[in-house]
């Protein structure tokens, strides 16, 4: 660990309070010259500091998502076992599949401040300001899972981070998106491809952390974080919070655990029995929900009593 990260990790660690400069080097191992060069390096990463002679130092929230504070201590067996921050790029999802050439990646996390090119399922756009939210990507290259039943794991994840996060209660609505009182506060999207011989899954995950589009922008409600908290959220904690989740619903996807899966998922889903309209591989299909199967995709009965499979890869739901 560097000086610089370590400073971090003290000035994160009482975020709420300051240090005294000398106080903040005895901690550290550091002589003044030391930590004051740590803060500068800090505030060239883009972190806010707060500096009074009387009070000391201390870090000005929401803090920037920053690889070391993410992976500290956070007790994962195979997600964000490496993590890597960036501030711009194409796509966090493109990163993530690029890094799957290199070995030994299978779990790695890759954030962005911002993003050239965002993307949602089936062509769509993913909005998002700069420095607001959180956009990661997460890469599996080892016995990845199938990716009907990653897209169920991933919803579940990051609902169940965000209520252990910041105590707000998501529900999930098949296939991909994490609702906040009605309004859609992530979305998730499950890619695979073949990189370096192998079959690789991306997982794709956007949460409206402190901001979000307005509805003339998207077409339908959405939602952030901090609307319905007193305060911004803290991206760091709510991405720890998803990250450990996301461990233990990838764990049981690849362990064949599906009941879990399914359960978790019906408790926070409120489409069953709701008569909607999905489109699927170019057709529309009208009918009344009766499950979700964590392989299989939504199931259908239509008005002839026939029971319809979808899959969520090919499927969006335009009606409900
Ligand atoms: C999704 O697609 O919900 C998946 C979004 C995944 C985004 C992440 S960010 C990190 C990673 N890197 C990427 O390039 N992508 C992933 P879908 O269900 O297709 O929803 C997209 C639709 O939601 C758009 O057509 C808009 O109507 C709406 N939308 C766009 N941005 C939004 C936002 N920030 N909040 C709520 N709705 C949004």
């Amino acid at each position: 660990m560097t000086h610089t990260e370590r400073i971090l990790e003290l000035l994160y660690d009482r975020k709420d309070g300051a240090f005294l400069l000398d106080e903040l080097a005895g901690a550290a191992g550091l002589d003044a010259a030391g930590v004051a060069a740590a803060l500068d390096e800090l505030r060239r990463r883009g972190h806010k500091l707060e500096l009074s002679p009387s009070h000391g130092v201390r870090l000005v929230g929401p803090v920037r998502p920053d690889a070391r504070l993410i992976e500290h201590g956070l007790g994962t067996r195979r997600i964000g076992r490496s993590v890597i921050c960036f501030d711009t790029v194409d796509s966090t999802s493109d990163v993530a599949f690029d890094s799957a050439r290199q070995g030994g990646t299978d779990g790695l996390v890759v954030l962005a401040e911002s993003q050239r090119h965002g993307r949602g399922r089936l062509g769509r756009q993913w909005i998002s300001p700069p420095g607001a939210n959180l956009l990661f990507s997460v890469l599996l290259t080892d016995a990845a899972p199938p990716g009907e039943a990653l897209t169920i794991a991933a919803g579940l994840a990051v609902a169940e981070g965000i209520e252990s996060a910041c105590g707000l209660a998501c529900r999930v609505r098949w296939p991909n998106d994490v609702l906040l009182d009605g309004g859609k506060v992530a979305g998730v999207l499950v890619e695979v491809r073949r990189r370096a011989r192998r079959r690789c899954v991306v997982l794709g995950i956007g949460i409206n952390a402190n901001a979000h589009p307005p509805p003339e922008h998207v077409g339908r409600p959405a939602t952030s974080l901090a609307a319905h908290l007193s305060g911004a959220a803290d991206r760091i904690e709510v991405v720890r919070a998803v990250l450990r989740q996301l461990d233990l619903r990838v764990r049981q996807a690849a362990a064949g655990e599906l009941d879990e899966l399914h359960s978790g998922w019906l408790a926070r889903c409120d489409m069953i029995n709701e008569r909607i309209t999905v489109w699927s591989r170019g057709r529309r299909y009208v009918g009344r929900v009766s499950d979700v199967d964590p392989l299989a995709g939504l199931i259908l009965f239509d008005d002839d009593g026939r029971r319809i499979h979808l899959p969520a890869e090919h499927s969006t739901v335009i009606e409900g």
